[in-house]
């Protein structure tokens, strides 16, 4: 297993009710470390372009509303594997189907309101890393 970097972000959801810590020990226990985060308020501009892949999707436009509905934290995790590790912990988009002891499990409040984004492939990783990150804010 190569080490990876992967971008993972707390969503407004989670910062909300006060979960970052609990959230960064479920991270931590899987293996992930934490080697840069930043805790900050999207822009709608920013919202649009981070997730300009679901552009087309009915629910993109409640979704740019929601992530910039209140603070996030930006994160990126590194460990062997990191980005599947990573979307194991996080468990399925949809809470209902995620499974015990994931973080949407334990937190998530809807398919939308689901407390983490996880980065989906190793190239996706180092393009979201690079949209929120210089190279010299990560710290191995
Ligand atoms: P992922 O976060 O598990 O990778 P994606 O399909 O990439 O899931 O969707 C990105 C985000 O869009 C989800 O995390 C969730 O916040 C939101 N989302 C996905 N599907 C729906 C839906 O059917 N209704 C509302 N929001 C959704
Ligand atoms: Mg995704």
């Amino acid at each position: 297993m190569a080490t990876e970097r992967t971008l993972s972000i707390i969503k407004p959801d989670a910062t909300r009710r006060n979960l970052t810590g609990k959230i960064n020990a479920m991270l931590e226990d899987a293996g992930l470390r934490i080697v840069a985060q930043r805790r900050m308020q999207l822009t709608t501009a920013q919202a649009q372009a981070f997730y300009a892949v679901h552009a087309e999707r009915p629910f993109y436009n409640d979704l740019v509303s929601f992530m910039i509905s209140g603070p996030v934290v930006v994160q990126v995790l590194e460990g062997a594997d990191a980005v599947a590790k990573n979307r194991n912990v996080m468990g399925a988009t949809n809470p209902a189907d995620a499974a015990e002891g994931t973080i949407r499990k334990a937190f998530a409040e809807s398919i939308e309101a689901n407390s983490v984004h996880g980065s989906d492939s190793a190239e996706n990783a180092a393009n979201e890393i690079a949209f929120f990150f210089a190279g010299t804010d990560i710290v191995g």
